[in-house]
């Protein structure tokens, strides 16, 4: 089914997946509050507490689940008094089990991960997405950007989620990521286990990086990201 656009899709394995993570963590954690991405889609408004929250996209990269890329996972990130405690993301086909806590490091299949400290952009592998709005205004900054950096970097990657892409920063794998227009869920966990990896996460014009502004850069150093910053041209999408 498409939800936002005819290029934003929603699966009965979205569905099922959001259900059972948020039956199963219910029954431990009765008092828990939850943000789903298939939750919020059909209406239940966004609104992070104070209170214990799970953060969840049941699929993250659900254009590649459709089409068998196998760049896709499942994203969960628990947040305490606004502050996130865990972050896991698990792309099943390729058996990847990205994980951190705070304080203890990050993780892929239980080793532990670091970023590959580059500073420099011009050194860079950037992680940026196309994404699936169709506001003429989102695409145009979109193709700036991607127009504008490809002479300043190394290269430009996408593997169609957020999640994944912040994953291969905290992995070393890449340098960068950045992204207008993702959601809360599509960045909880990959966001504390780049920082966890030993990188940064900020708002992509330069400030303090905001879980729900739907705007995310993640980089290995922040030399890098604040050099990232300056270039970009800005979009500011409504937020969750
Ligand atoms: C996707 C993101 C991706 C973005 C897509 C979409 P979904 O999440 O991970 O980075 O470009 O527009 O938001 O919808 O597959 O969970």
């Amino acid at each position: 089914m498409t939800k936002t656009c005819e290029v934003d899709l929603v699966t009965e394995w979205d569905q099922k997946v959001e259900k059972l993570l948020i039956d199963g963590i219910s029954s431990k954690f009765p008092d828990h509050k939850f943000i789903g991405e298939e939750g919020s889609s059909l209406g239940n408004k966004v609104e992070l507490t104070d209170a214990p929250t799970w953060i969840i996209d049941p699929i993250d990269g659900t254009m590649n689940f459709v089409h068998t890329l196998p760049h896709t996972c499942i994203s969960i990130a628990l947040v305490i008094n606004k502050v996130t405690e865990i972050g896991v993301v698990y792309n099943p086909i390729l058996e990847q089990l990205f994980s951190a806590r705070r304080g203890q490091g990050a993780f892929l299949n239980g080793a532990p991960i670091s970023v590959s400290g580059e500073k420099e952009l011009r050194k860079a592998l950037v992680m940026m997405e196309m994404g699936t709005s169709r506001d003429p205004e989102k695409m145009k900054v979109v193709l700036e950007n991607a127009n504008n950096l490809i002479s300043q970097v190394h290269g430009i990657r996408s593997l169609g989620s957020a999640a994944l892409n912040m994953c291969m920063v905290a992995l070393g794998g890449a340098d960068v990521s950045f992204e207008f227009g993702i959601h809360a869920w599509d960045v909880a966990a990959g966001d504390i286990i780049v920082r966890e990896a030993g990188g940064v996460c900020i708002d992509p014009a330069g400030g303090s990086f905001d879980l729900m502004s739907r705007r995310a850069l993640c980089a290995s150093t922040s030399e890098l990201a604040q050099e990232l910053a300056i270039v970009l041209v800005q979009y500011y999408p409504e937020r969750d």
